[in-house]
């Protein structure tokens, strides 16, 4: 009897272990391994206890003879340094045809190199994002996979199997593209959550000093929009955590510090977005905004020393709750729209051949970003695969004309009334500057030609022709 293991998986953090039972309860036998050896002692048994078919090895060679053939050998470590330690080391012990899975949060030009490097070797590589925390692992994680096409068939079943479903049962896990696309896509959704999570926390502000909502109103509110068509999971932990007491019974997010973590792969999302030319403002903003919360000293002293506008409470309580919530989902759309953008502009520069809808799809359970809005996106990437922006949907252009007198309005009051809103803000600046097809680089294409001579381009001429000027001669 082959009583050999149908994947082996090394790393066992809280996601690493997750995953294990989540593959165990789907009928995987797994073989598992831990760079602390005692750490597999201690799984098999403590959560493992009872398991007979998740197998602890003392080895990375040990876990690769455990393995059927061809071997798929899972990465649950730290990214960085940590996977390229692995492979390194699992290599001896690998044939031909085995394959490496890497399902941390790599980022995807680690993926795109290893994919190259393990090629050479006979090796298969496939870079996994996988998005949903712990809770996701352990019950159903959206993942995205990439790397070498011969790979999929092998993981296939596993992935899917294990993967959260949609409501009509289908796996929000499906084959990305090549290479690094499937780290790449798990970097946009973390991206997308960064300008999701900014936009709800502005809105919160808005709440509570422009309208002077109490937390328990605040809570309400945000119960009451998952009930629209901004349902989706941070919403709804957001009402969660409104409602949420500490042992004082006060509201235990007023005493959180307002000073915000991030792990980098927002910064990775801003930075590639420069890098390709595509104005993925949102996110930026977001990452730009938790980089100032945690300026807290710099902060609390300029408290002290700029003055701002007094803020008068909005008369029309509920009109100014509609407005925000207008301006959030309208935000929210221009937010998915970059994160689209950027996908198709990295296609290119990558040779990656993404399908968005399906994309839309892997997200619509499992991870962070899950909600009934993906729904529509996949519908209108469905509906017209070559789809230039989300925004030329009827279905979004629609909600962006309903919304934007309120989402305008909400603007103009964040603005007098001296609250930061940089997302909202940079939404509605990018909205305003997309739809205008005459826009003022006429004059920075002056300004370069006058002090540098870089030329320019006229209205009047035919495109490619190029212009210089003596400026000072009148
Ligand atoms: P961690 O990211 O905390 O990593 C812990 C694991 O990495 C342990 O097995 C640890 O071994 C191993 N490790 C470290 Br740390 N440095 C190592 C090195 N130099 N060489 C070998 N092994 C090393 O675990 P996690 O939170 O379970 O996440 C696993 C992956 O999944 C990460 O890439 C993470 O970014 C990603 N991810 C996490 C979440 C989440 O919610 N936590 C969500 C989505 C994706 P040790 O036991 O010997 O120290």
């Amino acid at each position: 009897m082959d009583n050999k293991c149908d994947i082996g998986v090394i790393g066992l953090a809280v996601m690493g272990r997750n995953l294990i039972l989540n593959m165990n309860d789907k009928g995987k036998s797994v073989a598992v391994y831990n760079r602390t050896v005692s750490k597999v002692d201690d799984f098999l048994k403590g959560d493992a206890a009872g398991r007979g078919t998740i197998v602890g090895t003392h080895s990375l060679k040990e876990l690769c003879a455990k393995l059927k053939r061809p071997r798929k050998v899972m990465l649950m470590v730290k990214a960085g340094t940590a996977v390229d330690e692995f492979i390194e080391h699992a290599l001896p012990f690998l044939e031909e045809g085995d394959c490496i899975i890497d399902g941390g949060n790599s980022f995807f030009k680690d993926s795109i190199r290893r994919t190259d490097y393990l090629t050479k070797k006979g090796i298969l590589f496939c870079g996994a994002g996988i998005s949903g925390g712990e809770e996701g692992a352990r019950h159903g994680p959206s993942i995205m996979p990439g790397g070498n096409p011969e790979v999929w068939p092998l993981l296939k079943d596993i992935f899917q199997s294990v993967s959260a479903k949609t409501i009509s049962g289908e796996p929000c896990c499906d084959w990305v593209g090549t290479d690094g696309a499937g780290h790449y896509v798990k970097m946009i959704h973390n991206g997308i959550e960064y300008g999701d999570m900014q936009l709800i926390s502005e809105a919160y502000s808005l709440l509570k000093d422009v309208i002077g909502m109490d937390y328990t109103e605040i809570a309400e509110t945000f119960k009451q929009w998952n009930k629209t068509e901004l349902d989706s999971y941070l919403i709804e932990i957001t009402a969660k955590i409104f409602y949420f007491k500490d042992d004082d019974g006060e509201p235990l997010v007023k005493k959180i510090l307002d000073r915000a973590g991030q792990k980098g792969t927002g910064v990775w999302t801003s930075v590639n977005s420069l890098e390709l030319g595509v104005p993925v403002t949102l996110i930026t903003e977001a990452v730009y905004a938790r980089a100032l919360s945690a300026r807290l000293d710099e902060r609390a002293a300029a408290s002290l020393i700029l003055k701002g506008p007094e803020i008068s409470l909005t008369h029309d309580k509920w009109q100014m709750a509609e407005d925000i919530r207008k301006g959030l989902l309208a935000s929210k759309i221009i937010s998915y729209a970059q994160g689209f953008m950027l996908m198709k502009e990295a296609a290119k520069e990558y040779s990656w051949n993404l399908d968005f809808g399906n994309i839309a799809s892997l997200w619509r359970e499992g991870c962070i970003i899950r909600s009934v809005f993906l729904d529509n996106i996949k519908s209108a990437f469905k509906k017209n695969s070559d789809l230039q922006n989300l925004l030329f949907d009827d279905y979004f252009s629609g909600i962006l004309a309903d919304c934007q007198e309120s989402w305008r309005r909400v603007a103009c009051s964040a603005v007098t009334s001296g609250i930061a809103a940089p997302a909202l803000c940079a939404a509605l600046s990018f909205y305003d500057g997309y739809r205008r097809a005459a826009s003022p680089a006429n004059l920075l294409q002056a300004q370069r030609d006058y002090f540098g001579a870089h030329t320019y381009e006229r209205v009047d001429k035919p495109r490619g022709e190029f212009f210089n000027t003596d400026w000072t001669r009148n």
